[in-house]
């Protein structure tokens, strides 16, 4: 029987969970990134074995990265935008050349996943991420002051905004600033109030249907290379799965899979399926959509949103929330015996809990929230698999 490929992801030497903790809860891959090297440039073979031999030694196996960040130039289209898709293209060779087999990336405008509150208590004393619609519009109208922000909410939204300004203290604005704008693990960028409104600037005359063709047009350049060095491309979803500060969202639903897909049929153009990202719209039917594009998903992050009416969220237990994950779970093990490909998958975040809750750790990469969610969903694999297959 096909399953699951266990991981976890690892920012590298400086990230508080070691290696030995990943071995610990029964992953045999790490998913990782060269977050020093800057945004743009080309990862070296040097550089990418000596990462490489790092999770060899500790006994696990480096086959995907996450991610290699699409330099800004290649989604406006502006500046040397061809310069980075030619060194884009050398980095998918150099990682191919070290036995990487899967590459992750996005096309969200200017910020990476998105979220407001990173320590939002639970009733059992756990701490989760969350995103506030109130908040977000009390960064967007009164804090930045984005020209024109105003029209793109309601003025229900709007009041609620005004009155979460109001009553935050200084010391909870900056807090709310730092948790958009300054960098949430994995993003490679981090910005001042400036930069931020410098960066949003650039997306002027860029609407969805601009930014999908500058997208198709970097995949028609670097899906030849992918395929030519056997690498599986894995787009990730916009996270949240909507507008933010005015800029366009192209990866949000099957449709959208869908736009991207029949353009560029090849099976090296595929997802990461974020079923926390893409679970956070009600329109997504998650075990459909698995099933639709399963020859395509090249690599999984399982976890579960709960969303209200007001356009909030925040990160549930992993088989909670509103994910239907015994489902998604099932026609995963379906297809994987289909395909018969074992898919890497990685518990997507997880609660800061217990001995996490008083070390310094990555917002929702604390080793035992993951290690729960981890632990959580082999148990429902395996459960699924025997029930199905044995
Ligand atoms: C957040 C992550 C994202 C993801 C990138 C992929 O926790 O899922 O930062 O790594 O969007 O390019």
């Amino acid at each position: 029987m096909i399953t699951l490929t266990q991981t976890m992801r690892w920012y590298g030497p400086d990230d508080p969970v070691s290696l030995s903790d990943i071995k610990q809860a029964g992953c045999s891959g790490v998913i990782t990134a060269l977050h020093h090297v800057k945004n743009g440039e080309v990862w070296t073979i040097a550089d990418i074995n000596k990462r490489k031999q790092l999770i060899n030694a500790a006994g696990m196996d480096w086959k995907v990265v996450e991610s290699v960040p699409v330099h800004e130039d290649i989604k406006t289209q502006r500046g040397n935008f061809e310069i980075f898709i030619n060194n884009y293209k050398q980095t998918i060779r150099n990682l191919a050349a070290c036995g990487i087999e899967i590459i992750t990336y996005n096309f969200m405008p200017v910020l990476d996943w998105t979220r407001t509150d990173l320590s939002f208590k639970i009733n059992d004393g756990s701490k989760a991420l969350r995103f506030e619609k109130a908040a977000l519009v009390a960064f967007d109208v009164f804090i930045l002051k984005r020209k024109n922000a105003e029209k793109d909410y309601t003025n229900v939204e709007l009041q609620k905004g005004k009155q979460r300004f109001e009553t935050m203290s200084d010391e909870e604005k900056i807090v709310l600033q730092k948790n958009i704008i300054a960098g949430l693990p994995g993003s490679e960028e981090s910005f001042t109030l400036e930069q931020f409104q410098q960066a949003l600037n650039k997306y002027e005359g860029i609407n969805e249907a601009k930014l999908r063709e500058h997208l198709l047009y970097f995949l028609q350049q670097i899906i030849p290379v992918a395929e030519e060095a056997k690498i599986k491309m894995a787009i990730h979803p916009d996270d949240p799965p909507f507008a933010i500060f005015g800029l366009p969202r192209i990866i949000k639903n099957a449709e959208d899979i869908n736009a991207l897909i029949n353009k560029i049929p090849s099976v090296n153009n595929g997802l990461c399926f974020c079923t926390g990202s893409f679970g956070v719209s009600a329109i997504n039917d998650l075990p459909a959509m698995v099933k639709a594009f399963s020859e395509r998903i090249h690599f999984l992050h399982l976890r579960s949103t709960k969303r209200n009416d007001d356009g909030d969220f925040y990160e549930d237990n992993h088989l909670e929330g509103d994910v239907n994950m015994f489902e998604v779970m099932k026609q995963i093990i379906i297809s994987m015996q289909k395909t018969k490909t074992s898919i890497p998958m990685r518990p997507d975040h997880g609660h800061q809990m217990l001995d996490d809750l008083s070390k310094k750790t990555n917002p929702g990469y604390s080793a035992i929230g993951r290690l729960k969610g981890l632990a959580e969903l082999r148990g429902l694999e395996m459960g699924i698999a025997k029930s199905l297959f044995d």
